[in-house]
């Protein structure tokens, strides 16, 4: 901070959250509110991650922002409901005193650490850090998920660590469309998160159009957020604070398999999961099958990277089964290629 230039900068960075029940559909584009609820587990800081830099100065013309070093535009409608929601709480909050640099510009800087647009929730861990590194350089606290949300929907639970879920809400102004931590993750240390990346392509069907396209055609997705979601989202927060891994691996896989049913139900259908994604689903039925119990969990996003979620106790033995580790930066499609991945007798 500086005073006399009325400079000051900030960096925070925010976590990548994987969803085990699956937010897919809207029922208000602009507001960003879903059609049902969903459950995440937020990684561990230096895993996955967006690190973002603020800097507010009133010697800066413009608002400005910097994605992985290359300028984008600010005028982008997500974008800009950030900012203005961000600057309408900090007028809120300093209303009686120092107007703590609203008269200041920002210039952001936001980097990810894993390829961007890839299936691998980029843009949940870039708002969220973005959100919360605006309201501290205006210092703005308190509820700030119903910010991140107005990103984007899936940013909103990455505001928080462990097990978060995200309530719909049932309110037309979203004010009620809020994340919640449901469980620390100190509540279920064992659990183990392993990120196989498939491709790290940019995926053909961005999530925001592919829901769209849901929404209107796929009576799959509304018979999924009414009749099966809610059910599955009290089971799921049952088995996360009991740490029931086999009701939470089975729910896991079931929404992962559901999501991607609507997508195929969705007209023109949308295709994220590959052959190489669906090897993974199969060596993971055969392995648990192989132990018999279920010991480990896939679920994949929009695009065809693995998410597998099992127990430090078992991590080595699968790592073995699969072949080895994939860590983000390498090409997993030629490494995962090469492997005998369905190897399990
Ligand atoms: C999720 N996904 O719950 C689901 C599962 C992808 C599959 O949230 O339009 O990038 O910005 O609200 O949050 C991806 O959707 O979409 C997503 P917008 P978002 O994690």
């Amino acid at each position: 901070e500086d005073k006399a230039l009325g400079f000051n900068m900030v960096t925070c960075s925010a976590p990548v959250n994987i969803a085990v029940i699956k937010y897919w559909g809207k029922r208000d584009e602009e507001l960003i509110l879903p059609i049902n609820s969903s459950l995440s587990v937020t990684l561990h800081q230096d895993q996955l991650r967006t690190t973002t830099t603020v800097a507010c100065s009133r010697s800066f013309e413009e608002d400005r922002i910097w994605l992985n070093g290359r300028e984008e535009d600010i005028t982008l409608p997500r974008l800009q409901s950030c900012l203005r929601e961000v600057r309408r709480l900090a007028r809120k909050r300093h209303s009686d005193g120092d107007p703590a640099g609203l008269s200041h510009k920002f210039h952001i800087c936001s980097v990810n650490n894993f390829p961007t647009a890839a299936g691998l929730a980029s843009s949940a861990a870039g708002y969220a850090c973005l959100v919360y590194s605006l309201a501290r350089v205006l210092g703005v606290e308190g509820e700030l998920s119903v910010v991140a949300r107005q990103g984007s929907g899936s940013a909103c639970r990455s505001m928080y660590g462990g097990f978060v879920q995200w309530t719909m809400g049932q309110r037309e102004d979203g004010k009620d469309s809020i994340a919640q931590q449901v469980a620390p993750e100190t509540n279920w240390p064992e659990l183990r998160v392993l990120v196989l990346v498939v491709s790290a392509e940019r995926k053909l069907v961005g999530s925001t159009s592919g829901m769209q396209t849901s929404v209107e055609t796929s009576s799959l997705l509304k018979h999924r957020a009414e009749c099966v979601v809610p059910g599955r989202m009290e089971q799921m927060i049952r088995a996360v604070k009991k740490r029931d891994f086999a009701t939470f691996a089975e729910l896991t896989m079931k929404d992962s398999n559901q999501f991607h049913a609507t997508c195929l139900d969705t007209y023109p259908p949308v295709f994220y999961l590959n052959d190489v994604s669906r090897r993974i689903i199969n060596l993971v039925h055969r392995y648990n099958r192989h132990c018999g119990e279920t010991r480990v969990a896939y679920s994949f996003d929009a695009g065809p990277n693995a998410v597998i979620f099992t127990l430090q106790e078992h991590t080595a033995e699968f790592f073995q089964v699969g072949g080895t580790f994939f860590p983000p930066e390498t090409n997993g499609e030629q490494f995962l290629k090469g492997l005998p991945i369905t190897g399990v007798t």
